[in-house]
């Protein structure tokens, strides 16, 4: 039986099932990538709910893994070389464990760079740019009366938007035929944004056929639907 008794988060969050991946997350954009490829891939996981309302994300033991005080994060017991490691930052996990898995990360190097620098997309421009529109149209800045800084959001969310669509045209997915990292970093992204922002209209998303399409695809997948509402 492997033992995580060395990792303080385990003292907050026990491990009922310590020889299987730790995961410790919330259903965000962010938090759901990462259920999302554990469900896809099949690698076994236990997942642990990081409460917002507790503020359980400043805790001293989720901060001795996640330093950054944000979900997602996962504790693998059966690391390299068989030893526990422990990651935050989403990118870096779907990395690890679609290369853990060897799936959904193409096995040759072009393919997995090109994946690499849509992944990499989505964590530089659509995960920070969508997350401000939604700050700013949704949550506690729409109250603000000075409209540029949601306009601002709102044309680059829209430019993001654009160069995704011109990617997916003629394609089925981020890669071509092959369903990838890219896709599970992406499209949860997405889909918050006309979702839980409802902010479809202010960004024209009817103007991105090829986006709303492969959107679509993406949510009819069951580990996709089943990785969205992780943790219950
Ligand atoms: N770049 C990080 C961003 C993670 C992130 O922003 N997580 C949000 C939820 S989607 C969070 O934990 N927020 C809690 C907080 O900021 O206190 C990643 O991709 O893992």
């Amino acid at each position: 039986m492997t033992d995580l008794s060395a990792f303080p988060i385990t003292k907050k969050w026990p491990a009922r099932h310590p020889d299987r991946i730790q995961l410790y997350s919330l259903p965000t954009p962010n938090g759901v990538k990462v259920s999302i490829l554990l469900e896809e891939t099949g690698l076994p996981y236990e997942v642990h709910r990081v409460s917002f309302d507790a503020k359980d994300q400043f805790s001293l033991e989720f901060l001795s893994l996640s330093p950054n005080n944000k979900i997602p994060a996962i504790l693998d017991p059966n690391g390299p070389e068989g030893k526990p490691l422990g990651l935050f930052e989403s990118g870096a996990i779907l990395i690890y464990l679609a290369s853990k898995a060897g799936k959904f990360l193409p096995a040759d190097t072009a393919g997995r760079y090109e994946t690499l620098q849509w992944v990499m997309f989505q964590m530089g421009g659509i995960g920070p740019m969508f997350g401000q529109l939604g700050f700013f149209h949704k949550f506690a800045g729409k109250d603000y009366e000075d409209k540029r800084p949601r306009d601002r959001y709102a044309e680059e969310s829209k430019r993001l938007l654009n160069v995704l669509d011109q990617r997916l045209e003629g394609r089925d997915w981020v890669m071509g035929d092959e369903y990838t990292i890219a896709d599970i970093a992406i499209l949860p992204w997405v889909r918050n944004l006309v979702g839980f922002y409802g902010a479809g209209e202010l960004v024209e998303f009817s103007r991105f056929k090829n986006v709303a399409r492969v959107l679509e695809a993406f949510v009819a997948r069951p580990a996709v639907a089943r990785g969205l509402t992780i943790p219950g």
